[in-house]
């Protein structure tokens, strides 16, 4: 008999991690089964590098590692029979262009800004740390918590002037993403949900604090109120709106369950 187990991808995570949502979303909409294997920063390092990675995401699928998300989003797109990408290949272009560039520009200056604001509130992070990780490495986390905050902001180079530069180029994009919108189309690349929607909702998390995202975020009412006004002020621009809709609509609809019913 088979061993169904065996068809059950593990998917190492930082459960605050934006990088993991746009994974996390990507499997999701393909319904690849995972288990989730959640760990405090600095941790999880001793499952990525067994599995030949560092940085989160990493999913180990029939016996192959991928250590990058969007190799994860290609992966569930094979998986799912082109939920992710489109078929055309000008249009799967785009998708890969808009997919890196949001990989390289969107993700670590959305990330820099949160922790810029965020980086000194050490009961918030030992909260938001500690949420779904195993109770044996929370025990760890007033020891983490200190390392673990020197090393983000080392390797991030989180600084209160970095965080402004940050949150200026997350607007520029937020403004290119709305002259794409502008001619009324739904979606960024032709008109259907692909990695390039995905990946913006995804990595434009920790500035838009969005209901319906898996990854931990804090509470808006728990962050200052400088915060919450930013996230209010992004949340109200058509990129952000865009964002949230994806959420909203795309965020729990798995490719299978979409062609059952089409
Ligand atoms: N290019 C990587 C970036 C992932 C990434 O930056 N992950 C961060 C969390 S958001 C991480 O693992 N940081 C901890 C570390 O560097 O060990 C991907 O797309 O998977």
């Amino acid at each position: 008999m088979k061993n169904r187990n065996a068809e059950v991808a593990r998917f190492i995570t930082i459960p605050l991690s934006h990088y993991c949502e746009k994974a996390r979303w990507a499997l999701d909409r393909a319904a690849l089964p995972y288990r989730e294997e959640p760990h405090i920063p600095l941790l999880h390092r001793l499952s990525t590098k067994r599995s030949g990675g560092g940085t989160v995401p990493v999913l180990i699928h029939a016996g192959r590692c991928f250590v990058e998300s969007t190799a994860i989003l290609v992966l569930a797109d094979n998986f799912s029979g082109g939920a992710l990408y489109p078929q055309d290949a000008g249009q799967r272009h785009q998708v890969e262009s808009l997919v890196a560039r949001f990989d390289r520009e969107l993700g670590p200056h959305t990330r820099r800004w949160a922790y810029a604001q965020l980086l000194s509130d050490t009961a918030l992070l030992r909260r938001i740390w500690a949420t779904r990780a195993p109770r044996a490495e929370t025990l760890l986390l007033p020891v983490i918590v200190p390392l673990a905050r020197r090393l983000v902001r080392a390797g991030y180079r989180v600084t209160p002037e970095s965080g402004q530069r940050s949150i200026e180029r997350v607007h520029g994009i937020f403004r290119e993403v709305e002259e794409r919108l502008r001619d009324g189309r739904r979606y960024l690349v032709g008109d259907r949900f692909s990695a390039a929607d995905l990946g913006f909702a995804a990595l434009a998390a920790p500035v838009l604090f969005p209901a319906g995202c898996r990854a931990v975020l804090p509470a808006l009412d728990e962050v200052p109120a400088a915060v919450r006004e930013e996230v209010l002020r992004l949340r109200d621009t058509d990129a952000g709106r865009f964002a949230l809709r994806l959420y909203l609509q795309e965020r729990d609809t798995p490719a299978a369950a979409r062609s059952a019913t089409a």
